[in-house]
């Protein structure tokens, strides 16, 4: 076996976004594309400094996953890495799981294949989040050099054997996919508590979307904590996800949330393609993610895990600020941070904060660096189990405590990239301090610039912030996981002290301030009669 180059020529359009390298899986498949990337990670990495042994392979199962495996190892075999853990002979695990395995094991870093909840197979995409040593994505630094070192990579190193016989190199290692996970999740959650919980009767529904978390919820779920083994639906994982968009939210998984809405069960769950992102329902009763991670903050002590307490919390800036208001009680520090897992992390590793999420359907914890599905629907079940009461009970009364923050976050998809590249340049110079839209007076606009606090690092132009001199909130980004033309994605809030208000559904609330937004940054008059494609 010898290691040859490979000459090739730079791409263009390899910018990893917010969660590592998206594009369509036929751009992917390109000759060179995939091996570029990595080659580019793994050179950035070692001009870094940082001395690579072991590296982490996983994947959420999606098509060419499995197919792509024996490139990458000889990539990292011939760069010199001694040992490359593969999660799962089939390339299926939930990231959280992969992120755990990277940490456990001590190793130097890893990839995920992974479009996370971005629809999959040969018409759908596909993705590579690089991972650090500590789990977690590449922070900026590290992905812009990446990105530098794409735009001039002349030759990868590979082996000269073929694809297959890679996949038994002796330096490679095959993993449980599973086992890991689920010993960790049973190590922190109150499982006797959990399954006295469905033992008295109590309904379950988890939707693992025909994605990666299927089997590892058939183990926890059923297996250990005693739930119906038919309570698990679309638990199978497939290469296409069986043509589903793999997006747990109202409107991508709609028939589980209208069958929920129905009264299925006391208690449903959704996860994504990879399993990092969750939904949480209650019987006819639907929590937003900012809520979510709010109560979980509320109700951290009856988590084993937590019991001692938190040192902070922190979410995304474009998050409710549901959250604020219970840790603000509690006396415990929140930070907001752009959006993207990795800037968690830096708050994570100094102990700053130990339970972090965000309005995109994730929540995560100090044990490992990625967010995860599973983690934050166990600690609902370990709440439910402890407090005894339901999903919407838990949801009221924390709002009866603190107010609700109305929120609704608006997604135009698959929008033109130039028009919507405009807005956005035009948006973070507009002037409209002091300027009236009808009721609404703005009293402040300005461009969210973030300093990470523990290393100091800056980055620039994180999204566009509105206020209103009544308390709204609106924050515009576009998003950095599309593959298709540009997304844009507004979120308002208004907080709201009337209980007699409370019930109203979000949208309904928020759709006079909707419109003004709409008007606020001209998207009527930029793309014409569009409607946003997903509200969440
Ligand atoms: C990724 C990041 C999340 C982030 C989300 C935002 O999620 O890991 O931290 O909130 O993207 O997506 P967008 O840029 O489209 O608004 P995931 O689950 O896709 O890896």
């Amino acid at each position: 076996m010898t290691v040859i180059k490979v000459e090739t020529k730079p791409f263009e359009n390899q910018k990893p976004g917010t969660g590592g390298l998206r594009k369509q899986t036929k751009v992917f498949m390109e000759p060179n594309y995939l091996e570029n990337f990595v080659q580019a990670s793994v050179s950035v990495r070692k001009n870094n400094g940082d001395i690579l042994n072991s590296w982490v392979v996983g994947g959420d199962g999606r098509y060419p996953g499995k197919q792509v495996l024996g490139k990458i190892i000889k990539i990292l075999v011939a760069n010199g890495i001694k040992k490359v853990l593969v999660v799962g002979r089939d390339l299926i695990a939930p990231t959280p799981a992969i992120s755990n395995i990277i940490k456990k094991y001590n190793t130097d870093g890893g990839f995920i294949l992974s479009a996370s909840h971005n629809p999959g197979g040969i018409n759908g995409d596909f993705g590579i989040k690089v991972e650090m040593s500590n789990g977690g994505g590449a922070p900026e630094v590290i992905t812009n050099a990446i990105y530098d070192e794409t735009k001039v990579i002349k030759e990868y190193l590979s082996l000269d054997i073929s694809d297959e016989d890679a996949l038994n190199l002796p330096e490679v290692e095959y993993l449980d996919p599973i086992k890991d996970y689920a010993d960790l999740m049973e190590s922190m959650f109150d499982f006797d508590a959990i399954r006295d919980w469905f033992k008295a009767g109590h309904t379950f529904r988890f939707n693992a979307m025909n994605a990666s978390t299927g089997p590892s919820a058939v183990e926890i779920f059923v297996n250990r904590l005693g739930a119906k083994r038919e309570w698990i639906l679309n638990s199978i994982p497939m290469d296409d996800f069986g043509g589903v968009h793999p997006e747990p939210n109202p409107t991508y998984a709609k028939d589980f949330f209208d069958d929920m809405m129905n009264g299925m069960a006391d208690f449903g769950c959704a996860c994504d393609g990879d399993g990092d992102r969750n939904m949480i329902l209650g019987n006819k009763f639907y929590v937003i993610p900012s809520d979510c991670l709010a109560i979980m903050t509320k109700y951290h002590k009856l988590v084993p895990y937590y019991k001692n307490g938190l040192s902070g919390v922190a979410r995304s800036i474009p998050t409710s600020s549901s959250v604020d208001r219970v840790a603000k009680s509690m006396g415990l520090d929140v930070y907001n941070t752009p959006t993207g897992w990795k800037f968690f992390a830096s708050l994570l590793d100094a102990g700053k904060i130990n339970l972090c999420g965000e309005e995109s359907f994730g929540q995560g914890g100090d044990y490992i660096r990625e967010k995860d599905g599973i983690f934050a629907i166990l600690f609902w079940l370990n709440i439910l189990a402890r407090t005894g009461k339901t999903v919407e009970e838990l949801v009221r009364e924390m709002w009866n405590e603190n107010g609700r923050i109305f929120y609704s976050q608006y997604s135009y998809e698959g929008v033109d990239k130039e028009k919507a590249t405009k807005l956005w340049e035009d948006m973070k110079v507009a002037n409209i301090d002091g300027k009236k839209y009808g009721n609404f007076e703005i009293s402040k606009k300005e461009v969210f610039d973030y300093t990470d606090p523990v290393n100091g690092e800056v980055s620039k132009a994180q999204g566009v912030q509105i206020l209103t001199k009544d308390n709204v909130r609106i924050f515009f980004r576009l998003s950095g996981t599309g593959t298709v033309g540009a997304t844009i994605r507004l979120y308002i809030e208004k907080y709201e002290n009337d209980a007699s208000k409370f019930s109203l559904p979000a949208r309904e609330y928020l759709k006079d301030i909707y419109v003004l937004v709409d008007e606020i940054l001209g998207i009527k008059e930029i793309f014409g009669d569009i409607k946003p494609s997903a509200i969440n």
